[in-house]
């Protein structure tokens, strides 16, 4: 049977180039800073970021955490979105493990956070509050539609942020979808963010593993934090090698996640007890509305798995589908085979 797996990039599994390049990769002790091949991915990364340095992190969970321990005091407050990653599916790790106060304000539908909603929320000077430290933003945006936030928005942000003496932290798990989305160079979407997580292990392929940049002295920061939460990896030049084919090769062809996730959608605005706006999609993540009379979305992604289709129901209507490096223009037609059957 076809097996059409969209229930997220994070199934990709590494190409035959990357399992050659780990087979074949130079290690050393990458606590003692001895690693070439993790050296060699994290300057290859911090250009390409154009960022001053960069950090190998274990995942974008631990980038996020080891950024934000970096850059707040316990008792500290980001400011962030209801809808974001680091909000909602991250355990908390920031308030748990640094202390640091989450402010959640609403995304909209577009992934941003509105300046006049941020600026409102950062606390003046007064014994009974938390200290504003940062504002943290998601790019793409995973739960609005996978939303990228384009560069003018991101300027304006730092901006805010620079006026109000914060610093930005930019969790850019799919920076590279957003930059072949908006046809912009990833450098001008982050070039505001003092800190910046971008995952490896997602569309671009790699098994494991996700980067953080920004300065030197905020590396040298995040790399005690890093430590301190266990992620001080040894011989991870086998990752890292894996990570160094990802960004030379699996970059441009984010493009084609993007095409197949648009034929999804427009396929899904066509059929009955489904509702999309096909408009909306924007990168590789579709979410859809389950409308049937009686099917739920858990009803249906169990129909659709037993003709091998695989999605996530999220919620009481929607479900998710994620275009991936393993699925073609003829899976995608293949699951809109399966939801007519299924539907029909
Ligand atoms: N997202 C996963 C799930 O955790 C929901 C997915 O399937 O989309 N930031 C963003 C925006 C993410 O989407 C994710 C993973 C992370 C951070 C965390 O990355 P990992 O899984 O490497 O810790």
């Amino acid at each position: 049977m076809r097996l059409v797996d969209l229930r997220s990039d994070t199934i990709t599994k590494p190409t035959p180039a990357m399992r050659r390049a780990m087979a074949e990769a130079e290690v050393g002790d990458d606590v003692f800073g001895e690693d070439p091949t993790v050296n060699r991915l994290e300057e290859m990364a911090a250009e390409r970021l154009g960022k001053e340095a960069a950090m190998f992190v274990a995942s974008g969970t631990m980038g996020n955490l080891v950024s934000l321990l970096a850059q707040c005091n316990r008792g500290d407050e980001v400011i962030l979105g209801d809808m974001c990653h680091t909000f909602l599916y991250e355990q908390g790790g920031i308030a748990a493990l640094g202390g640091i106060h989450p402010r959640p304000i609403p995304n909209q539908p577009d992934g941003t956070l509105e300046l006049q909603q941020i600026e409102m929320a950062i606390r003046p000077d007064n014994v009974h509050f938390p200290r504003t430290r940062l504002i943290a933003l998601e790019n793409t945006h995973n739960r609005c539609y996978g939303a990228p936030l384009t560069v003018e928005y991101m300027h304006a942000v730092g901006e805010l942020a620079r006026r109000h003496g914060l610093k930005v932290h930019v969790d850019g798990a799919r920076i590279f979808n957003a930059a072949i989305a908006l046809n912009v160079d990833v450098r001008d979407l982050v070039a505001d963010a003092d800190s910046v997580t971008f995952c490896l292990s997602k569309g671009l392929a790699a098994p494991v593993g996700s980067i953080v940049c920004g300065t030197r002295e905020f590396i040298a920061e995040a790399r005690r934090a890093r430590k301190v939460v266990g992620g001080g990896m040894r011989q991870a030049g086998v990752l890292a090698a894996a990570g160094i084919v990802a960004l030379t090769e699996m970059v441009d062809r984010l493009a084609e996640d993007h095409a197949n996730a648009r034929r999804l959608a427009e396929g899904l605005a066509n059929i009955k007890g489904i509702s999309i706006d096909p408009g909306q999609v924007k990168t590789n993540i579709v979410y859809f509305e389950v409308t049937h009379e009686t099917m739920t979305p858990q009803e249906l992604v169990e129909r659709l798995n037993a003709e091998g289709v695989r999605m996530l129901a999220i919620g009481p209507r929607r479900i998710r589908a994620v275009t991936n490096y393993h699925v073609s223009a003829e899976d995608i037609e293949y699951a809109l085979s399966v939801f007519s059957k299924v539907l029909g």
